[in-house]
C-alpha cells in the first residue's frame, strides 16, 4: 500500500504547494490525490428537492438522554496517542463555509427519509489541523460528551463532500432529540454513524472503538 503512495507522489507537485515545509507537502499531495480519486463526482450520493425534506422521526437517544448546557458545549478534538489538540465551540464551526445538502437519511433499522442539513463540511474542519494530519491518519472516532454512543469512521467517508457537522435540519437548529448542537450527516453510512451531540473527535492511525460494531453489526456499514 505505502508503495502504491509513493507512485502517486512521484506525479505530484505544482508550484503553489512550495511553501508547505518538504514533509508535510509531501503527505498533503499523496492524501489529496487518494481521496479524489476514491470520490469522483459520479460518487456523489443522490440529493433530491428540498421541498421533499421533513423532519427526521427521533431514533436512537443513547448519549444523549442527560441535560448539558448549550453554552458550555464544545467539541474535543485528540490526536491518536490521546493528547489533546484542540477545542471548538459551535460558533468556529458556524466560521466554516455553511453548506446544505437533502439526501436520503437510511436506518438500518429498516426506514429512510429524506431530509435537508446545513452545516460545515467536515472536510473543512479538517483543514484546521492540517499541519498535523499526515496519511498515517486513517480514522476519526466520535464520541458523545458522556461517551455512552461512539463511532469509528473511515478518513474516506470523513473527507467525502457531502459528510457535514449538521447543525441545522431544514434551516431550523438541531433540537436535543436530533442531536443538538452538532451532529453529523452523510449519505454515504447508515443512521448509526451519523453521531447525534458530537463531544469528541480524535483522529486514529487505525479503527477504533463503535458502538455498533462492538455489538455485532459489520463496522463498514456503508450504502
Ligand atoms: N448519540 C447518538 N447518536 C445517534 C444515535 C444514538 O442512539 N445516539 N442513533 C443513530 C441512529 S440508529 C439513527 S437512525 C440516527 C437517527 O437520527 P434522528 O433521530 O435525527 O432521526 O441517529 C444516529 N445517531
Ligand atoms: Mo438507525
Amino acid at each position: 500500500m505505502f508503495a502504491g503512495f509513493m507512485g502517486w507522489r512521484s506525479v505530484q507537485g505544482s508550484a503553489a504547494d512550495r511553501r508547505i515545509p518538504g514533509v508535510l507537502r509531501d503527505v498533503h499531495g499523496v492524501n489529496e490525490s487518494i481521496w479524489s480519486s476514491l470520490f469522483r463526482e459520479d460518487h456523489l450520493a443522490k440529493e433530491f428537492a428540498r421541498e421533499d425534506a421533513s423532519i427526521l422521526r427521533v431514533n436512537g437517544r443513547i448519549g444523549i438522554d442527560d441535560e448539558i448546557d448549550l453554552n458550555q458545549w464544545q467539541i474535543v478534538v485528540h490526536g491518536p496517542d490521546g493528547e489533546e489538540w484542540g477545542t471548538h465551540t459551535l460558533a468556529d464551526i458556524k466560521a466554516l463555509p455553511r453548506h446544505e445538502m437533502t439526501i436520503e437519511h437510511k436506518c438500518i433499522e429498516g426506514w429512510a427519509q429524506v431530509t435537508n442539513w446545513g452545516g460545515a463540511r467536515f472536510s473543512d474542519f479538517l483543514n484546521l489541523y492540517a499541519d498535523r494530519i499526515d496519511g498515517a491518519i486513517t480514522d476519526v472516532g466520535m464520541e458523545t460528551p458522556d461517551s455512552k454512543y461512539y463511532v469509528s469512521m473511515d478518513m474516506a467517508t470523513m473527507r467525502h463532500r457531502q459528510t457535514l457537522l449538521a447543525y441545522d435540519m431544514i434551516d431550523q437548529p438541531l433540537d436535543d432529540a436530533h442531536g443538538a448542537p452538532l451532529r453529523l450527516a452523510t449519505p454515504l453510512k447508515y443512521g448509526i454513524k451519523q453521531l447525534k451531540r458530537i463531544g469528541v473527535i480524535q483522529f486514529r492511525r487505525e479503527p477504533g472503538r463503535d458502538y455498533w460494531g462492538d455489538r455485532g453489526y459489520d463496522d463498514y456499514v456503508g450504502l
